[in-house]
């Protein structure tokens, strides 16, 4: 336990960098900082994004979808630099008032529509092309708990374990084993649920996947934190199971490495206009690494 005890004032003020790796982007407002339109491409889906994993939820789900036919899913996919503050121009904040990614804004419609927060993009996505969601009441109601799982359960992961234990600028005791525990509590969650079912909802592949995913099976293989021999990953054996088996899927590999800007060259994909760029990759912007 640290011996630094924080005796709070009676009232915070925002006057002193907290220090860690997103200190220069937290801010205790929201808004925009600055006046800039984001850029419109040629297709119905214009995504705003980067490639972490709730970033890689979004575009694999459209590499899904496009794989499967529908061609209304093909998109553009634009960086969005966080470590720069690109999410807190105006014309990101118009597409989401939170200046998170991912954004999406489907201009297939008559008026644009804009979404924001990975949960709701998958689940307009399908709803939209009434895909990867069951339509059985009862499966569609798993599909749909597991999906909010992910998004209530997660900042527990990413910025409760992943901050403590790889961002902060010290180490402290307590936090950790408190993230730790409920990680580790989450991780034994999925590895029971997938234990006796192929896919989180039995042996149908659906968003609740594509949204578990990206966070827990980085985690597991190590790609999220250097967490894993720390968390003992290889004791979630459904889990590995699970991950690996959702990495072999094409539009998989597809998806994780749109808006990525670091690791191997040839796993990013920084931007994505149009199939063929997965071919012909050119990277030409100077972009920031981040998983999470
Ligand atoms: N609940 C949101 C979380 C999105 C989120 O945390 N995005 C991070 C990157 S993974 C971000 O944009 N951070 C920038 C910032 O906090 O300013 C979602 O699932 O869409």
């Amino acid at each position: 336990m640290s011996k630094d005890v924080y005796t709070p004032p009676k009232v915070w003020k925002w006057d002193a960098q907290s220090g860690g790796r997103f200190a220069s982007i937290n801010r205790p407002i929201a808004g925009a900082t600055h006046d800039k339109e984001l850029p419109v491409g040629k297709h119905p889906m214009q995504l705003y994004s980067l490639g972490t994993p709730n970033g890689v939820k979004v575009t694999v789900m459209l590499e899904e979808l496009l794989a499967s036919g529908h061609k209304g899913a093909e998109y553009d996919a634009f960086l969005i630099n966080i470590m720069e503050g690109e999410q807190f121009s105006s014309g990101f904040v118009d597409a989401n008032p939170n200046s998170k990614i991912p954004a999406l804004v489907d201009h297939s419609a008559d008026t644009p529509i804009r979404v924001f927060e990975s949960g709701a993009i998958l689940l307009y996505l399908a709803e939209k092309f009434n895909q990867f969601i069951p339509t059985d009441l009862a499966a569609r109601t798993e599909c749909l708990s597991w999906l909010f799982w992910q998004m209530g359960g997660t900042p527990m992961l990413g910025g409760g374990f992943g901050h403590f234990y790889a961002y902060a600028p010290e180490k402290y005791e307590y936090p950790i084993n408190r993230y730790t525990m409920e990680v580790k509590r989450q991780l034994d969650v999925l590895d029971r649920r997938l234990a006796d079912n192929q896919f989180l909802v039995g042996d149908e592949y659906t968003i609740a996947d594509m949204a578990v995913w990206p966070w827990y099976g980085a985690l597991v293989k190590n790609k999220v934190y250097e967490a894993a021999e720390f968390i003992e990953a290889h004791t979630y054996t459904n889990v590995l199971r699970w991950t690996d088996q959702i990495a072999e899927r094409e539009p998989v590999k597809r998806g994780r490495m749109v808006n990525r800007t670091w690791g191997e060259p040839e796993t990013q994909l920084h931007e994505r206009h149009d199939a063929n760029d997965f071919d012909t990759k050119t990277q030409d912007k100077i972009a920031p690494k981040s998983d999470s």
